[in-house]
């Protein structure tokens, strides 16, 4: 979806820097990121079309290409959606264990998988990319108008890979379009308890034509009714990108990043590549005093063992 318009330097705190002390329920949650900043670089997408969008890492060579680039410009953690040899966004299992395997060898970010896929996924292929094993998901916690398009997450669907993460010892990040899908994750840690891992770490999606909107009154609100203790990520969609941005560091939050947001660097000038992306939001987070977190951090801040 994209609606346009040296590795980071180690926190000066411990690896556990960057969980939140646990805010009483109901009050503004306090900040979430220490003093580090985890950067999330999400590369590809399956909206953005290759013809159209030459920098687009489509490839397999070229995703891990991106990958290392992102990794030196300050990104702890990769979100992963692959494409076919036809540039086509596919959820073959054989081609994304390939591309979990490929990414370890050649890095030590998070590898997140896309659950989400597109929206013409079914879902016994989404809940299958578990199967890939890797470090960690993303689970979008409700359906939402996605452009034209519905991209779709009813309950028991959510609830099913919400097991499914559990019983294969993956680290989902729950992925909060709207708020009606904070309510949705409040219900789910209810009824199934506390994720692997054993933390609750939120990313909000603002600025999806649908979603909720990409703005710094909006994610204050969305936060403030998170769950207490969890630590959030946001990401602005298209010309929201960079005041979802500093709006995010402003509160205390964590950065997603790459071209499947945004191809637009700024009004006019297509990106070039996500290593620049991943950049500038290591420059901004510099300024705020709160450094780029090593993946090894970022592992120790979610619950992902090193060990996969
Ligand atoms: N491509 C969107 C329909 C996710 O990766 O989990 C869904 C998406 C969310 O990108
Ligand atoms: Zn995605």
């Amino acid at each position: 979806m994209n609606s346009d318009a040296a590795p980071g330097p180690a926190a000066e705190r411990s690896p556990a820097a960057g969980r939140a002390p646990a805010p009483p329920p109901g009050a503004a949650a306090a900040p979430a990121g220490g003093s580090a900043t985890l950067i999330t670089v999400a590369p590809t997408g399956a909206e953005s079309d290759k013809a159209r969008v030459p920098a687009l890492p489509v490839t397999l060579g070229e995703l891990v290409t991106t990958a290392k680039e992102c990794r030196a410009a300050g990104a702890a953690v990769i979100h992963v959606h692959i494409r076919d040899d036809r540039a086509r966004p596919t959820l073959d299992l054989g081609a994304l264990t390939d591309t979990v395997q490929a990414l370890r060898e050649s890095t030590d970010l998070i590898i997140q998988l896309s659950t989400g896929g597109a929206v013409t996924d079914g879902f016994s292929a989404r809940l299958a990319v578990l199967d890939a094993r890797p470090d960690a998901c993303s689970l979008t916690c409700g359906t939402v108008n996605f452009g034209d398009e519905v991209f779709a997450n009813p309950w028991p669907f959510i609830r099913e890979l919400y097991a499914r993460t559990k019983e294969l010892g993956v680290v989902p990040e729950f992925e909060l379009f709207d708020m009606g899908h904070v309510a949705t994750l409040h219900r789910l840690l209810a009824d199934l308890g506390e994720p692997h891992g054993g933390h609750v770490h939120c990313d909000l999606v603002m600025g999806v034509p649908g979603g909720m909107p990409g703005t710094a009154a909006q994610l204050v609100q969305a936060v403030a009714a998170l769950p207490p203790g969890a630590t959030w990520s946001a990401t602005g969609i298209g010309r929201t990108s960079v005041p979802v941005l500093l709006a995010a560091l402003a509160a205390g939050g964590h950065l997603r990043v790459g071209m499947e947001d945004t191809t637009s660097y700024a009004r006019g000038r297509p990106v070039t590549g996500n290593a620049e992306l991943v950049e500038r939001a290591a420059a901004l987070a510099a300024l705020a005093q709160r450094p780029p977190m090593t993946p090894g951090q970022a592992r120790a801040l979610l619950g992902v063992s090193g060990d996969r």
